[in-house]
């Protein structure tokens, strides 16, 4: 797994902008419920590390990663949203459903993306085993969700420094 070079909650040498006047949805999965809660308070701590105020971070839980996308969709229609995080851990089992699983959320995940023209934020753990995805929700490898949450930030950054040099208006 790449992520073992990488800590994922380290993001030295990497400006990440002001989270203060953005709303955020977070969205996580039931299942390998130790994991993805870990990643969930790692998202939210460090959401709120980067100036977010936490009435504007919106917490939702659906029962597993292939649910991410609906639930990411239903805070992108419901709650004006600005940014989605989504976060869930597939662990790779005996069947192919592991392969379908997470095919399905990234190209779930993938398409919100270009529907709404936010950031959805795929923080997905897909490790063998739950030793490798604990290592990677506040382990030795650091935290997916803190990675997804600077991710989104750095992502809505990107966006308002489109809208502050347009001189053509932005819309959405
Ligand atoms: C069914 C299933 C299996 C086998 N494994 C996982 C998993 O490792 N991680 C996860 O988030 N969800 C799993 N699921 C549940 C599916 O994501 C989904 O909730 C069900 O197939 C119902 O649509």
């Amino acid at each position: 797994m790449s992520s073992s070079n990488k800590n994922l909650s380290t993001f030295e040498g990497t400006k990440i902008p002001d989270a203060s006047s953005y709303k955020f949805g977070v969205v996580y999965a039931e299942w390998n419920h130790e994991v993805t809660n870990a990643l969930k308070e790692g998202a939210i701590k460090t959401l709120l590390e980067n100036g977010a105020k936490k009435e504007n971070i919106i917490v939702k839980e659906v029962p597993g990663s292939f649910e991410l996308t609906l639930g990411a969709q239903y805070l992108a229609e419901y709650s004006n949203v600005d940014a989605v995080i989504c976060l869930g851990c597939v662990i790779q089992g005996e069947t192919r459903h592991f392969d379908f699983i997470c095919d399905a959320v990234a190209q779930g995940i993938t398409n919100l993306n270009i529907k709404y023209n936010k950031p959805f934020i795929f923080g997905v753990l897909t490790p063998d085993n739950q030793q490798q995805a604990l290592d990677r929700a506040g382990g030795k490898h650091g935290n997916k969700g803190d990675e997804a949450a600077v991710t989104a930030i750095k992502m809505l950054g990107l966006k308002t420094s489109f809208k502050s040099e347009s001189k053509l208006g932005f819309s959405k």
